[in-house]
């Protein structure tokens, strides 16, 4: 059985315990990795993920009536249940739930009619390691609820649902990468994305390539505080500039300009400016297949998420440095995802793989008493149904 397989069964299990009836639906939303362009989505800019084989699932079946009723397979099958008919609330001390019930309210607060349903729920995106496992949650919801119900919502509409659901009832303040991502993968490629007119492109990612994850295991600490106080940095260097987001400052602007701000604003604003430059750089680099190139952008993108923006730690850097000591020409390694903790993103010739893994097992532990998980991705396909059975 694959790991697909597995949650396929994991949440027909609890669907079955929790509601004592077969669902009708399968549907999944993966997670993902960013290549490359980080923090610069809410600037309006461009960021270079894929899609990965690691997803979250639901079963699912309407209801006749208003209802709808979540069982959580990885929370110990806990349950939620929820009125279409009257004000969803925010439910303090069950987190979980509260990814679905805003995703529900948004979708009812675009104007979309549908009833109540079942669902059940299980993922395997590992959680809090900056892989978009709340995305992919948000966005499983939307599908699910799209896929019952025949609504005519596009996966654009369902990504920017589920980010109105995190900004707006969870409370976090994160871009649009995340859930158009999930929502929009292609199968063998990554995607460039343009954050502000959400036009994607496809890049194959060469037959020869490996993308490898490596989790730190650094418990990501103050994550959403520092990320708001990163975003609130970057809002306030476009202010100085006139402009609507750092997307439109070029690197000669800043250099003319960045003696009037504010020391840390200004390094806040090199980080995205100059990460902007990177990804639209390195994704003609993957186009044309040029690794060196490419490696040598995600090494930048590295030293600038360390130094200018400072989201990098201790655990993060190490791991970096043994992964780029093998790769050489071979390969480009960098952080992936918010940053202070989480996962390394390395892209890098099939032939390199065993001798990577063998350098982090033998130096990661006795660097930093930590143990690293490393996952080797297949770029994949958004979200969609998987198997439909008789209704
Ligand atoms: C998190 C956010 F959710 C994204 O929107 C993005 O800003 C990312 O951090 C940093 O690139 O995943």
């Amino acid at each position: 059985m694959n790991n697909s397989e597995l949650l396929q069964h994991k949440v027909t299990d609890a669907f079955i315990k929790g509601f004592n009836d077969q669902p009708e639906l399968y549907v999944q939303a993966p997670g993902r990795v960013n290549i490359i362009g980080e923090h610069t989505d809410y600037n309006d800019g461009f960021v270079l993920p894929c899609a990965i084989d690691y997803q979250t699932i639901t079963a699912a079946k309407k209801r006749n009536d208003q209802l709808i009723r979540v069982v959580a397979a990885d929370y110990d099958n806990d349950i939620d249940e929820f009125s279409l008919d009257s004000e969803i609330p925010f439910l303090p001390g069950k987190m979980w739930a509260n990814y679905v019930r805003g995703v529900v309210k948004f979708l009812l607060a675009r104007g979309y009619h549908f009833s109540g349903c079942d669902i059940a729920v299980s993922g395997n995106v590992p959680q809090g390691a900056g892989l978009s496992s709340s995305a992919s949650l948000e966005v499983v919801i939307g599908q699910t609820i799209k896929e019952l119900y025949q609504l005519e919502i596009s996966q654009q509409e369902i990504a920017l649902n589920g980010q109105q659901a995190e900004n707006q009832f969870v409370g976090c303040n994160c871009g649009i990468m995340d859930q158009l991502i999930s929502a929009c993968g292609d199968e063998g490629h990554a995607l460039l994305i343009d954050c502000r007119s959400l036009e994607l492109s496809s890049i194959p990612i060469p037959d020869d390539l490996v993308v490898m994850i490596i989790n730190s295991n650094k418990q990501r600490g103050l994550v959403d505080s520092e990320y708001n106080i990163r975003r609130q940095q970057c809002e306030s260097a476009a202010q100085q500039f006139g402009v609507k987001a750092l997307r439109d400052v070029t690197m000669s602007q800043f250099e003319q300009k960045q003696h009037q701000l504010e020391p840390v604003v200004a390094k806040r604003a090199k980080h995205v400016i100059s990460e902007n430059e990177r990804t639209l750089a390195a994704a003609q680099a993957l186009t044309e297949n040029n690794l060196p190139r490419l490696s040598a952008l995600m090494e930048q993108s590295h030293i600038s998420m360390r130094d200018d923006f400072e989201i990098t730690v201790k655990e993060i850097d190490t791991l970096v440095d043994i992964v780029k000591s093998v790769l050489g020409a071979q390969g480009g390694v960098r952080m992936t995802g918010g940053g202070f903790g989480g996962c390394i993103v390395a892209l890098m010739k099939r032939q390199i793989v065993g001798a990577v893994v063998n350098a982090v097992e033998q130096q990661y532990s006795a660097l930093t008493g930590l143990k690293a998980d490393i996952y080797v991705c297949q770029p994949s396909d958004g979200a969609g149904v998987i198997n439909k059975t008789s209704k």
